[in-house]
């Protein structure tokens, strides 16, 4: 059984960041552990939030791993708090990263042209450094933005979304950049990938449902990146992802449409089990 390490925040209410990828990559039938770098109440998102840093715990953690010989076939990063989490995040990778290992980063940090509360201007910065030291990265469309220092706009054309591919896969990244919810046609959206050793460009899109629920983002990336490493291709991963997370979101909107704080995506788990 292969085994991958998720290291972001647990939000203890909010489905988001650990308590979605851990149920949904095990769904995928893999092995996952967890190192934690913050706990929240629950996440950002509502009126108001407690935060515990955890970041002390990543480099003891890590040297006992190391004692032990254990070691993951993958590491997934989601939300991290600070530019030091990122920092002790590009050493993690530096000792458990080696040939051979996937190194999977969601910039998560922003989405419909703003920051998440809880980071200031500067963090894009650094979280276009971790971009960097991974082989695929997954931000959306307002993150590519931010990394790459490009002007946030609410419209714009597939020239500027292969424009933005190509500046992010300049960050450093080795293998394929893909950018999140583009949305070029009314009523559609979906994903671009650039393949960098490849030189490869694919653009494919989606419904697009007509209502916002937080936590998605985390959902979609936990499923590209699972069937990823089970051996799709980044394409067919992504596909996955997205009928995945499209269903996720017609169950809430069916069963529970003012949640908003996170999808129901438990009910549909069974679509992932083989
Ligand atoms: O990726 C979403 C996310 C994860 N973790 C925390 C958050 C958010 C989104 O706001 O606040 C703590």
């Amino acid at each position: 059984m292969k085994r991958v390490i998720t290291i972001q925040d647990i939000s203890c209410v909010g489905k988001c960041s650990i308590t979605t990828a851990l149920p949904i990559i095990s769904a995928l039938g893999i092995e996952t552990a967890i190192l934690p770098t913050a706990v929240l109440s629950n996440h950002t998102q509502f009126d108001e939030f407690t935060f515990k840093n955890l970041e002390d715990q990543i480099e003891p953690i890590s040297n006992t791993w190391e004692r032990l010989g254990i070691d993951f076939d993958g590491i997934y990063t989601g939300y991290l708090a600070s530019e030091k989490q990122i920092d002790l995040v590009i050493k993690f990778f530096d000792r458990f990263g080696k040939e051979g290992i996937l190194r999977f980063v969601d910039p998560a940090m922003a989405d419909d042209g703003k920051l998440y509360v809880s980071f200031d201007n500067d963090f894009p910065k650094a979280m276009a450094r971790l971009c960097g030291n991974a082989d695929i990265i997954i931000p959306n469309f307002t993150e590519a933005c931010l990394m790459t220092g490009t002007k946030y706009t609410e419209s714009y054309d597939e020239n500027k979304i292969r424009e933005l591919l190509y500046k992010l896969a300049k960050l450093g990244t080795k293998k394929a950049v893909v950018i999140t919810g583009v949305s070029i046609e009314t009523g559609k959206t979906g994903f671009a990938i650039y393949e960098i050793i490849e030189d490869r460009y694919t653009f494919y899109s989606h419904e697009r449902l007509n209502k916002n629920y937080h936590g998605t983002g985390d959902v979609y990336s936990s499923v590209a990146f699972g069937e990823f490493m089970n051996g799709m291709s980044l394409k067919e991963a992504l596909i996955k992802a997205a009928d995945f997370t499209i269903c996720s979101i017609k169950e809430t909107m069916e069963n529970d449409p003012d949640k908003e704080y996170a999808v129901d995506f438990e009910k549909v788990l069974p679509m992932l089990w083989k």
